[in-house]
Order: structure tokens, then sequence, then C-alpha cells
């Protein structure tokens, strides 16, 4: 049978004996090429942590006969990227990005997929080592998957690392249709980490009044981490003195330099899997290109609110809106007391995006050049306050912008009450 013919049958399922029987052949460990041997369950707590990726679901899963079984739903997503803005994309359940996947090393994976896009869809399961059939390229290794069908993968993850899903259509990607993909190893990473922090890395061109993103585009005006864009993402929170690990993931057009303030990290990893420690160097900036994964680690040894964003300036921004307009801005004699009233004023009223925030000269707008700066800081604490926001500087939101996020150390006693008041949060979130 050639392979037309076997694309036009049934979708294939490997047999998940013969599957498994040959990846347990390839199996590698980063801790060596030992055979796998039967699970010892440890004493005391579970050895893996899970990553917790910030403003994004994670795809739970039932188990069936020791395969981990996910539902997995292609279809269109209402996401809100700020507070003023809302945008139509497509991702998978409910959620854009798609929520996380997370498995340990050595499981056997089913994901029962379902097309509820209005066009055919397939899913690539990128840096996974699968059987041809399974690596979701529609024509080449599958049928495509037509809208209103289900499609069922599966394989056994030899691997570990940082690895995503996604759509295998380049404009399919840039609506969303992307998400993590993580396998646990089988044995902790050392040194051990006390935090996980996940981050998908976006881009999206949606001009004024419009909530489509132009997939066509080449230039872009929202900048997401997590399908969020700053100050809207959630400050991660650490506890002092403790070892944090960031897996960034990019599945955009564009590359990111994501600068840390403050502490040097080093790269535990990229999308093949953890790097031997031996490939370690200090440094504060991971350049994710597209299609990569970076890990980074660090001791957070510094207490205090440190950023992490992206470095390309454009990047840094919401909305360039203004830029695209004319670049009129109400000059300002005003004190800075004054301006910052009418910012909140603004804040509470969306969908303003951008007023300025420092005075500005009353010639201003005579000024060839100007604005560079002035025009893009509006705070706007109240709109995106959370449980992780609390005891930030009056205005802290005016600063932040873009692929921009904070990594709040806390001292034991603030990093304590910090998760009660995250718990207590998610308690009522539930109970409503
Ligand atoms: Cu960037």
């Amino acid at each position: 049978m050639g392979l037309g013919e076997a694309l036009r049958g049934e979708p294939q399922v490997a047999d998940p004996n013969a599957a498994r029987a040959i990846e347990q052949g390839r199996h590698h460990s980063p801790y060596g090429t030992q055979k796998k041997k039967a699970a010892v369950v440890p004493a005391g707590p579970d050895p893996v942590l899970p990553m917790t990726a910030p403003d994004l679901a994670d795809l739970p899963f039932e188990l069936d006969g020791g395969v981990k079984v996910f539902k997995l739903v292609a279809e269109p997503v209402k996401r809100k990227i700020a507070p003023f803005k809302t945008i139509d994309v497509w991702g998978y359940n409910g959620n854009c990005p798609g929520p996380s996947i997370q498995v340990q090393q050595g499981d056997r994976v089913r994901v029962i997929f379902e097309n509820r896009l209005p066009e055919a869809t397939s899913i690539h399961w990128h840096g996974l080592e699968v059987p041809i059939e399974q690596d979701g390229v529609p024509w080449i290794s599958q049928k495509p998957i037509a809208p209103g069908e289900k499609y069922t993968y599966e394989f056994t993850v030899h691997q570990e690392g940082t690895f995503f899903y996604h759509s295998h259509g380049a404009m399919q990607e840039m609506m969303g249709m992307i998400g993590f993909f993580v396998a646990h190893p089988e044995r902790s990473y050392t040194p051990r980490a006390e935090h996980d922090f996940g981050v998908i890395l976006q881009e999206w061109a949606v001009l004024p009044n419009n909530s489509v993103p132009n997939t066509a585009a080449m230039e872009y005006n929202w900048l997401t981490f997590n399908g969020v864009a700053a100050p809207a993402i959630t400050p991660m929170i650490v506890r002092l003195g403790s070892r944090v690990r960031l897996r960034i993931i990019n599945m955009g057009m564009d590359h990111h330099p994501i600068h840390l303030h403050g502490n040097q990290f080093v790269m535990t990893g990229t999308e093949g899997g953890r790097a031997p420690e031996s490939t370690w160097y200090p440094m504060n900036t991971v350049l994710v290109g597209v299609a990569q994964a970076r890990v980074v680690e660090f001791e957070a040894k510094y207490p205090g609110s440190w950023m992490l964003h992206c470095h390309l300036p454009h990047h840094m921004m919401n909305s360039m809106s203004d830029l695209l307009r004319d670049r009129a801005i109400e000059t300002a004699s005003s004190t800075d007391a004054r301006a910052l009233a009418q910012m909140e004023t603004l804040a509470k009223s969306v969908p303003f995006e951008h007023v300025h925030h420092s005075p500005i000269a009353e010639n201003a707008n005579a000024v060839p050049g100007f604005p560079q700066d002035a025009f893009m800081e509006m705070g706007m604490d109240d709109a995106v306050e959370k449980p992780e926001t609390f005891g930030l500087p009056a205005n802290w939101s005016a600063g932040m912008m873009g692929m921009m996020t904070l990594v709040r150390v806390l001292p034991e006693k603030e990093y304590g009450e910090m998760m009660g008041r995250i718990g207590q949060a998610k308690k009522m979130g539930a109970a409503s």
C-alpha cells in the first residue's frame, strides 16, 4: 500500500506494544544509558517539580492502564491580552496559548484530539522523538484532520526536557496554536530547583479597533508572555535563597533576548533537553530564537522585584498605534501630580492605551523626534491587581509593557504571607 492510500485510510494508531518496545530501545537518560528499572516509589515528597506557567492552565489527564490520556480540542478562543484589549485567536481547550501538557520521562501518552476549527489542522510534537506516523505533518505523516474530526496520537516519551505542541500550519501558529509539552526527568535535576516557571513568547499584529491578529503582518504591536501583555502578566513569586528554573519557548516570527535584572543565570537546557553542567556559563540575557526552548536557572539571592523582559525596544511596549497614527499628545505644563491624576482617570476608563506620565515641555510637539518615551507610560495598578501584585509600589504598572514581568524574591515571612494570599484567592475563585 502506497503512502497515498495509507493517508486515505483511517487514522493510524501504531500498535502501542510494538512502539513501546522500539522506543525503549532508544531511551536515553541525561544520567547515563543504564536500562530503565521498574519505578521505585521514593519515600517522602514527589521528586517531580511541576512547572508553573503564569496565566496558563494545565491540561489534566486520566490514566488508562498506565497510559496518560489527554483530551485536546483546537478551537477559536477570545484572549484578554490587556485590561482593555481582547483579541480573537485560535488555541486549545478555551486557552491561548494552549494548556500545558506535563508528563514524566518514560510515560506512555495518548492525546485524543478534536478539531473544532473551520479548517483542517494537525498537531506536531516539537522536539519529541516520536514514530513518523505521530509527527503531525499534514500529507507527509498523516491526513489533515478535517473540521469536526477526531484523531488519536499516541507515543512513549523517552526524553526529558522542554518541548512544545503546535499546529503544523504556519498561519495557525501565528493565530496562537501552541502549548508547552514538558517531560520531567526520571530523577530530579541537580542542583534541585524549588521553583519552575514557564513562559511562551508570542507576538501579534492587531490594528486599532480590530480584534483579529493579522497573521500576514511582519511587524507587531502586541507582545505577550503566556498570552498576556504587561502589566497584566502575573508576577512570579519565589522564596529568597531558592533556586529558580525558567523555561522559555518561542513559536513566533521574532527572536527575543530575554533579560533578567539583578541576577546571573546559567542556561541548563534547550529544546533538545538538559545541557551538561560543563556547558553552563554566567549570563543574564538569553536569546530565545524561533522554535527554540531555553531553560535557565539562578539562585534567588537578592530580595526585590526583578524585571524579566524581552530587551528588544519595540517588545517593551504595548500597542504602538500612536506611532501609526499622528503623534499628537497633549502637552502639559502640569505638575507630575496632575499628570498622575490624569493617568489614573484614563486608566480607569480604558480603552486609552497611552498618556504621558512624566511632565513634558510646553513646546514638546514642536521638537523633532518627540515623542519617544512620553507616550508610553500609563499606570493601571487597579486594573491589573491580583494577589501576586500585593505590596508593589504605587504606579508600578506604569513602566511595565509588552514582554515584561517581575520575579518577586520574597524573604521567608513575606513569601509565606504571599502564598497564603494566593491560596486564599484560588479558594475563593474555585468557590465562586
Ligand atoms: Cu522580543
